[in-house]
């Protein structure tokens, strides 16, 4: 049984949804150019006015907005609303240049918590689940995002932010949690936590888990669902489009459908900009159609992936995208070839590794070397070197065999990798540094 948050928009035929998606376009893009001095200058440029954009078919005649017009434009260039109509601003972490803040009206926040609570009902959640949260809260939009959807949606909510496991884990037990939101690499901890005080999966009341914010396998999926005794559910969002609830999983667990009353999704080629036909591999790119105070307008998200309109069993008509296989810029060119941190997971994985790994890409003499950190767990230890060597080897041939280019494997003592509360770090590019 499927349930839906608004059934007569998540299950909407193709045609209405695109005369709604155009009324709603026609009426942002004006919003945009009457509003902000940015946008008109970026469209005037460009040579669009208002006027030509009539439909949804005409989006490709906007000019792209990008992580650069951001930065330039901080932190009220592309305003839409006065500052006093505005109610929050969110913000991401900045670790890779200024920071991006993006600011709500209580009208943005109500469609963003509404968001959330279509992902909340689509993984089973009702009023009667107990939805422990466990994103951070504060400037970063995970936690404040699904706290609001479970109150939307009316569950009891645990605002429990990240950290402090071992208190996560007795909240669980003692309210009886039967949903969990945190990164996936977090619940993965958590599941390793409850392992090894002694908990087993049927101890626990969860159910299930919506996880996102980073991009996470197939095999860690199934790794956490093992680990938890829950079914996990996928769920993407980004700061600059609102937060988590961009788009979310279904009970099919195949590929996310986006709200696409809200976000109009479009696939580009990263190198040319031109938009790729429904199916096509490329960045993922959005125009906010509802928000008001910080509408952004065919944004380059930079995360590659897949869009596909094939009908879902679940009944919603919503177009679904294919989980991100990392950014475009987590993507890293070792020695020629495209590696993303995704492909070496899947692997490690398979092999029967746990989820804890880093990855270290350094020059040196003019080559580039790829070194892979595994951690074993108690049972795979050995204190024969061969054994560990053995091991090694076996990695060594399957990261080959997926990647194309032969990496060092370095297996690395239980509980020496740096578990993750919130969004994992698995690369450290040490070429970075020296350029
Ligand atoms: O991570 C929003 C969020 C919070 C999403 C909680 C889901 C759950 P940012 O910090 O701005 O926002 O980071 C956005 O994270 O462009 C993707 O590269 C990545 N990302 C988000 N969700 C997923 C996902 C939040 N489900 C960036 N799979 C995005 C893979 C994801 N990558």
């Amino acid at each position: 049984m499927e349930n839906y948050w608004n059934k007569e928009i998540e299950c909407m035929p193709l045609e209405d949804m695109k005369k709604l998606q155009s009324e709603r376009l026609v009426a942002q893009v004006k919003h945009v150019y009457d509003n902000v001095p940015y946008y008109k200058k970026l469209m005037d440029e460009k040579g669009v006015t208002p006027d030509d954009i009539k439909s949804v078919d005409d989006l490709h005649k906007l000019p792209f907005l990008t992580k650069a017009d951001l930065r330039d434009a901080y932190p009220y260039g592309l305003l839409a609303k006065p500052l006093s109509d505005c109610v929050r601003i969110q913000s991401t972490s900045g670790t890779t240049g200024r920071r991006v803040v993006a600011f709500y009206t209580q009208h943005d926040i109500d469609l963003w918590e509404d968001c959330c609570a279509r992902a909340i009902v689509a993984a089973g959640g009702t009023k009667d689940d107990v939805c422990q949260v466990c994103y951070g809260y504060g400037l970063f939009t995970g936690g404040p995002g699904l706290n609001g959807g479970s109150h939307k949606v009316g569950c009891l909510t645990l605002p429990m932010s990240s950290g402090n496991t071992e208190r996560q884990i007795q909240f669980m037990q003692d309210l009886g949690s039967t949903i969990i939101c945190c990164t996936p690499s977090y619940a993965a901890y958590i599941g390793e936590t409850i392992k090894e005080m002694g908990i087993s999966p049927d101890d626990i009341k969860l159910k299930a888990g919506i996880f996102g914010a980073e991009p996470w396998t197939e095999e860690m999926r199934r790794e956490i669902e093992k680990s938890l005794g829950i079914k996990a559910y996928d769920i993407y969002g980004l700061t600059e489009t609102s937060g988590p609830g961009v788009a979310f999983e279904c009970c099919e667990q195949h590929g996310m459908h986006i709200n696409e009353d809200n976000f109009i999704p479009e696939i580009i080629d990263p190198d040319t900009g031109e938009v790729l036909p429904e199916g096509s591999k490329g960045e993922l790119v959005f125009t906010s159609i509802t928000k008001e105070a910080f509408p952004l307008l065919r944004y380059r998200t930079r995360d590659i992936c897949v869009l596909t309109r094939e009908k879902c069993s679940c009944g919603r008509t919503l177009i679904r995208m294919s989980k991100p296989m990392g950014r475009s810029d987590d993507m890293m060119i070792i020695r020629g070839v495209n590696v993303f941190p995704s492909q070496i997971e899947t692997v490690l994985i398979k092999q029967g590794y746990a989820p804890n790994y880093q990855i270290e890409v350094d020059r040196v003499n003019n080559t580039d070397t790829l070194d892979v950190y595994v951690e074993m767990s108690q049972e795979q230890f050995s204190d024969q070197i061969k054994d560990i060597q053995d091991k090694e080897k076996e990695l060594v041939a399957a990261i080959t065999q997926m990647l194309g280019i032969r990496p060092k494997v370095h297996l690395v003592s239980p509980k020496t990798i740096a578990r993750s509360e919130g969004k994992a770090v698995r690369v450290i590019d040490k070429r970075k540094l020296h350029d």
